[in-house]
C-alpha cells in the first residue's frame, strides 16, 4: 500500500464518509480486466493441474486412472477397492466422485469414514463430527481455518465451501457428552473429505470443538463492499488476495496485483507464505521456489508428540506430481564466455539459441523459425506459402551463413501449415508451423545442436517489462555484410496500441524493444524467437518476428506473434505430449 493511502486510512478509521476511499484503496489489488475470465483452481492459465488432472483448453479436467504414475503406494477407498496410489484413486473420484479417499494402505474392512454436522439451527451449520472406523470424534478449534472448514463443507455437498469457521454451538441440554478429545484438522484446501488432511488427536474438552457454517444462497452475506466469488459466494472485500483460498474456488486469489499477506507469484496469484520455498512449484513460473536458501528440513524434524491418524496425502500428492513425466526443453548448455558487442545485438556462439531454426528457399535465406520439439518448426505466417513446401530448407545449428560452420543440419520439408485465421493485411495471426522430414536412415528428427524451446501455456508466465531475448540471421540496418547468428536483450512493452494505432491486436500480438530502440528485429529475422527465461532459466518461445515499422526506432517496437495465444493451436497439430509440459 502507498504511504500516502495508508495515512489517510489512519485518518478514516472510524468516519463513513471514508468508506470509498478505503474500499477504493482495497480495490487496487484486484485485476478487473483478469476477474472477467472467471479463473477458479481448476484453471491452468493460473494455476498447475493436480497430477490427477490435465490441463486442456485452459481447464484442469480428469486424467484416467493409467494416467497416473505407476508408482506402488497403495491407498485405500470408501468404496473398500484399494488402489496403486494416491493419484489414481485421485483421478478415479474424479470421475466418480463416491469413490473418496480413506486410508494409506490396503483396504481390509476399515469402516467407512463420514462427516456430520451437529447441534446447528439448519442441516448447513454445527460442530463437525467425524467417524473415522467405529470411532467418532468432534475437530478441535485448534487450527481450524477457512481451509479446513471449506473442506467440511465440499464434503457435505455444499460447492461454496464455508461462509463461517468461528461460530460456537452448544451441546443441547438433554445431550450428556464429556469431551475428553478432539481431532485437530490440516488441510491444503482443496481436499474433498476430512480424511485427506492430516487428522491429529488432541486433549480437549466441550469448548474446544469446531464449528462451521456451510454457503447455501440464504447465508450468502452481501453488503457493497463484497467479493463475489466465481463459484457464488460473497466474501469480503479484504478477504481477496491474502493468500487464502477463502471462496473455496480461489478465485479471490488469482487475479492479484499484490498480496496483503502471503507470497505474490509474477503470474498475478497469492499463495499462502508458506508455500514459498517448500520444495514444490506452486507459481506457474516457479517464482515461489526461487532464491531460497539451502536448508535441512527443520520443519519436519519437529516430530509429532500427539498421535496421528490418518495419512499425509500433501506429501503422496508432492511425490507423485514429481515423478510425473517431463517434457526436455528450453535448457541450453553453453559454456561460452565471449560476448562481442557490434550494433544492435551481440554475436551468438554455439549453443546458446539452440532453437534457432533459418529457413532456406531456394539459394535464399529467408526467414528465421523455432525449434520447437519432434519435427516441427515454429515460424510467422508471412515467410512461407503452403504448395512451396520442396523449395524450403531447415537449417539447424548456424551460426553463419557465408562461412558454414561445424555442426550445422539440413532437413527438408515435408509440409507447411498455416494458421486458418492469418491475414496478410493485418498480421493478425502471423504464425505457421512446418514439419520436416526425417532423416533418411532415422525414424525420429532428433537434430544435433538443437534443443527445442518451450511452447508457452500460459499468457500469465511473462508479463511487460520482463526481459527477454531476440536472436536472428537477419540483415543489420546500415552494416549489410553480416550474416552471423545475433542476438539482443529486450523488454517486453506494455499497452503497444499507443505506437501503432488500430494495428496492434492485445490478444494476438506482443511487442518488445529497448527505451532507446537500439536493439530491434528486422528484415530476415521474421520467423525466428523471441524468447523469455522463467525462474528456473528454462526458454520459453513467446513470440514469433512479425513486424514492425522501420527497425530500432524506439517509438516504433518490434512487433511479434504471441504464441501462448496459439497453444492450442500448436498441440492439436503437433500432438500434446510434444509440447505439453505439465500433466500429459
Ligand atoms: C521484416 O521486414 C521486419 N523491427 C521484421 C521485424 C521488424 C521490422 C521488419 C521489427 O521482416
Amino acid at each position: 500500500m502507498k504511504l500516502v493511502h495508508y495515512l489517510l486510512l489512519l485518518f478514516c478509521v472510524g468516519l463513513s464518509f471514508c468508506k470509498t476511499l478505503h474500499s477504493l484503496v482495497q480495490e487496487d489489488l484486484l485485476d478487473e480486466k483478469c476477474l472477467k475470465e472467471k479463473y477458479t483452481h481448476q484453471s491452468c492459465e493460473k494455476v498447475f493441474c493436480h497430477p490427477w488432472e490435465k490441463c486442456i483448453d485452459g481447464s484442469c479436467i480428469c486424467k484416467l486412472p493409467y494416467q497416473c504414475p505407476k508408482a506402488v503406494m497403495l491407498v485405500c477407498a470408501t468404496t473398500g477397492k484399494t488402489y496403486n496410489n494416491y493419484c489414481q484413486l485421485k483421478s478415479h473420484e474424479c470421475i466418480y466422485p463416491k469413490t473418496k479417499f480413506l486410508t494409506n494402505g490396503t483396504c481390509h474392512g476399515q469402516g467407512q469414514f463420514d462427516l456430520y454436522l451437529k447441534y446447528g439451527n439448519t442441516e448447513s451449520e454445527g460442530l463437525v463430527e467425524v467417524k473415522l472406523g467405529n470411532a467418532t470424534a468432534f475437530i478441535c478449534k485448534k487450527n481450524w481455518t477457512i481451509t479446513e472448514a471449506n473442506v467440511a463443507c465440499f464434503y457435505r455437498g455444499f460447492k461454496g465451501g464455508a461462509v463461517d469457521y468461528k461460530k460456537t454451538f452448544n451441546f443441547p441440554g438433554d445431550v450428556d457428552v464429556r469431551i475428553t478429545e478432539c481431532l485437530e484438522a490440516n488441510c491444503r484446501g482443496l481436499e474433498t473429505t476430512l480424511a485427506e488432511c492430516v487428522l491429529t488427536k488432541r486433549k480437549a474438552n466441550s469448548k474446544d470443538l469446531a464449528g462451521v457454517v456451510c454457503h447455501t444462497q440464504e447465508a450468502a452475506l452481501l453488503n457493497d463492499d463484497s467479493f463475489q466469488c466465481v463459484n457464488g459466494k460473497y466474501i469480503p472485500q479484504e478477504k481477496t488476495c491474502d493468500g487464502i483460498n477463502d471462496c473455496g474456488d480461489q478465485s479471490d486469489e488469482l487475479c492479484c496485483k499484490g498480496c496483503r499477506s502471503g507470497f505474490l507469484c509474477k503470474s498475478g496469484v497469492c499463495i499462502p507464505k508458506k508455500y514459498q520455498c517448500n520444495g514444490e512449484l506452486d507459481c506457474i513460473g516457479g517464482d515461489d521456489e526461487m532464491n531460497c536458501e539451502e536448508t535441512g528440513n527443520s520443519e519436519h524434524e519437529v516430530q509429532e508428540q500427539a498421535e496421528r491418524l490418518s495419512a499425509n496425502t500433501d506429501e503422496d500428492r508432492k511425490l507423485l506430481k514429481s515423478l510425473l513425466p517431463k517434457l526436455s526443453c528450453g535448457v541450453r548448455n553453453t559454456t561460452h564466455t565471449r560476448r562481442k558487442r557490434i550494433v544492435g545485438g551481440k554475436i551468438a556462439t554455439q549453443g546458446q539459441f539452440p532453437w534457432q531454426v533459418a529457413i532456406k528457399e531456394g539459394e535464399k535465406l529467408h526467414c528465421g523459425g523455432i525449434y520447437i520439439g519432434g519435427c516441427w518448426v515454429l515460424t510467422a505466417a508471412h515467410c512461407v506459402r503452403k504448395n512451396v513446401a520442396h523449395r524450403y530448407q531447415i537449417w539447424t545449428g548456424l551460426l553463419d551463413w557465408i562461412k558454414i560452420n561445424n555442426g550445422t543440419g539440413i532437413r527438408r520439408v515435408n509440409r507447411v501449415i498455416i494458421h486458418e485465421q492469418y491475414s496478410g493485411t493485418t498480421y493478425q495471426n502471423d504464425i505457421a508451423l512446418i514439419e520436416m522430414k526425417k532423416h533418411p536412415t532415422k525414424t525420429t528428427c532428433e537434430l544435433e545442436n538443437t534443443t527445442p524451446a518451450c511452447v508457452p501455456w500460459s499468457k500469465y508466465l511473462f508479463k511487460p517489462g520482463d526481459k527477454c531475448f531476440i536472436s536472428g540471421l537477419g540483415q543489420n540496418e546500415g552494416i549489410k555484410n553480416i550474416y552471423k547468428l545475433k542476438w539482443g536483450e529486450v523488454k517486453l512493452i506494455d499497452n503497444c496500441s499507443q505506437y501503432y494505432s488500430h494495428r496492434f491486436f492485445e490478444k494476438e500480438m506482443e511487442c518488445a524493444g529497448t527505451d532507446d530502440g537500439s536493439i530491434d528485429a528486422c528484415k530476415g529475422d521474421s520467423g525466428g524467437p523471441l524468447v523469455c527465461m522463467d525462474s528456473n532459466d528454462v526458454f520459453y518461445v513467446w513470440g514469433i518476428v512479425s513486424w514492425g515499422e522501420n527497425c530500432g526506432k524506439p517509438e516504433f517496437p518490434g512487433v511479434y506473434t504471441k504464441v501462448s495465444n496459439y497453444f492450442d493451436w500448436i498441440s492439436h497439430h503437433v500432438g500434446r505430449s510434444l509440447i505439453a509440459q505439465y500433466n500429459v
